[in-house]
């Protein structure tokens, strides 16, 4: 276990403090005025108890479920879903753009050439930002905006671009969280070295992570390195339904899965490099959740091995410095390649760690064999959203928060993702009746504010996604946002869930 305690934290939580104390008295006076028509609020507040009731917002929560003071509320997207403008400024080509374009890879061919044309309505979509009360919000940069090649010289336009965004967020009053990978892996890295089966790769990340850092720490405080290494290794790598579409034999894999890590290792170090003293780096895994099938100590203590077992390749090693021995003898003659100095690289301490959470990996409970845990399978008829990987539980978020709390330790943890896609139907006048996504948030965000309350590190929440957009490998007809696409005109129209999001914002609690 490690102490990632870093100088700044108590100032840092200090300013957080103040301003959330600032917001609720700015929000506090808004609900006066919305209701100054109430006699009751004019009466003279002379004393004590008068003021405290005036203190309160309208909507006032009555549950008990509030989150702490300076609980951070945002939202997520990712460069190749929202951004579109392919071809513009500069940008070089991605595996993405190619996987897209090759016909039958993507759900009705879709691509992400246009996709939200975020790159051209960031201003407007800050502003949707805004009005659900969010703080902060956590978006992705197009490596291949950057560097087109994925090294070499910067591309100065594409450096704009995340400078006029980060400047609007500010400006706004959003925190700007940035994820320096999120899939869309320079074309070039992959057509010169099979992109994350080498360690050049990695090296490039590093360069362009130390780059960014540089570039953005000023006004970016937060920085992730890669989004779910599992996934993109995995899917991309293994099974091939994600770019670059290639199936790896095992050892292969194995070694690419390594190489992920490594990148992220590599690149906490050069962001620490370059970045501002104060610049708090961490990583967005989708760590994988047990849940114990009955919350009795037996079944918790396993489903604590389990989720530090089905994490061994990625998270497991990122915050303990080594693969587990378990994973190592399951691997045998497949396991990867690694130098003790690696290793050392790979857990750089870290400030932070970001867990993105959809659903559980699996049920456990204790057993007496030799991994201390037993599966449990998912039944038949286990609900789960439009996606029918997304088997539904809401106390995954209880228990990703407690695992990670306790298998490491670390000095902050946000929800990096956690969200649900839906039918989501416009009705003739224009409305989104999403009550699915509400009965999703309202199910997850309990049990998340369960964990907050038992003293859990998790510093903020980010839903994915902001607005529907490119679902990978789903294309278009996947939704997962608070706000309605329209993909005919690209007109945004806010879902019941964005009015649902922006009260649970304002009164920092479940409703
Ligand atoms: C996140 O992954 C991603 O970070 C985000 O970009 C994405 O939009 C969001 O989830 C919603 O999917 O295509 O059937 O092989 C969450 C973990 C892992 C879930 C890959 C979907 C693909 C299943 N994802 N998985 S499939």
């Amino acid at each position: 276990m490690k102490d990632l305690k870093t100088a700044d934290n108590a100032e840092k939580k200090e300013y957080q403090q103040q301003s959330n104390r600032r917001d609720f008295v700015k929000s506090a006076g808004l609900a006066t005025l919305a209701v100054s028509a109430t006699p009751f609020l004019f009466s003279s507040c002379d004393t004590k108890a008068e003021t405290d009731k005036k203190d309160q917002p309208s909507s006032s929560p009555k549950n008990n479920l509030e989150f702490p003071k300076g609980f951070l509320w945002g939202t997520a997207t990712a460069s190749y879903q929202v951004e579109g403008a392919a071809n513009v400024d500069g940008r070089g080509m991605t595996i993405w753009d190619t996987f897209s374009h090759t016909p039958g890879k993507i759900a009705n061919n879709d691509t992400g050439d246009i996709a939200c044309d975020f790159y051209h309505k960031y201003k407007e979509d800050i502003q949707l930002i805004k009005s659900l009360n969010a703080k902060s919000y956590r978006f992705s940069i197009a490596w291949s905006r950057i560097f087109p090649d994925g090294t070499g010289t910067p591309n100065q336009k594409g450096l704009d671009f995340y400078n006029r965004m980060v400047d609007e967020l500010l400006a706004n009053g959003i925190e700007p969280f940035a994820t320096l990978y999120h899939w869309d892996l320079p074309q070039a890295l992959q057509d010169k070295y099979n992109g994350w089966q080498s360690k050049e790769t990695s090296k490039a990340f590093a360069d362009y992570a130390g780059y960014m850092s540089e570039k953005l720490s000023d006004r970016v405080k937060h920085f992730f390195t890669l989004n779910e290494l599992w996934t993109f290794i995995q899917l991309g790598y293994g099974d091939g339904v994600f770019a670059p579409g290639v199936k790896l034999p095992p050892a292969e894999l194995y070694q690419a899965r390594h190489h992920a890590v490594l990148a992220h290792g590599l690149a906490v170090q050069a962001i620490r490099a370059h970045g501002k003293t104060d610049t708090k780096v961490g990583l967005a895994e989708n760590v994988k959740v047990a849940v114990p099938y009955i919350e009795t100590a037996e079944h918790i203590k396993a489903a604590e091995i389990a989720t530090r077992e089905f994490n061994a390749g990625y998270m497991t090693v990122i915050m303990e410095g080594k693969y587990t021995d378990a994973f190592l003898k399951k691997a045998g003659a497949d396991a990867p390649k690694f130098t003790d100095e690696e290793l050392k690289i790979i857990s750089s301490l870290l400030d932070f760690v970001g867990i993105n959470i959809y659903n559980p990996e699996s049920y456990v409970k204790a057993s007496s064999n030799a991994d201390g845990y037993e599966k449990i399978p998912f039944a038949k008829s286990h609900p789960t959203s439009t996606s029918k990987w997304e088997l539904l539980g809401p106390e995954t978020l209880y228990w990703g928060a407690k695992h990670v709390q306790k298998l490491w330790n670390p000095k902050e943890i946000y929800i990096t993702e956690n969200g649900m896609s839906g039918t989501d139907e416009l009705t003739s006048d224009n409305q989104i009746y999403d009550t699915d996504r509400i009965l999703f948030l309202r199910g997850y965000l309990t049990q998340l504010q369960r964990a907050t309350a038992e003293g859990a590190p998790v510093k903020g929440y980010f839903y994915w996604s902001l607005v529907d957009n490119f679902e990978w490998a789903s294309g278009y007809g996947i939704r997962f946002g608070l706000y309605y696409m329209d993909y005919k005109n690209l007109k945004r129209f806010p879902k019941l869930s964005a009015e649902y999001f922006r009260a649970m914002a304002q009164a920092n609690s479940v409703l």
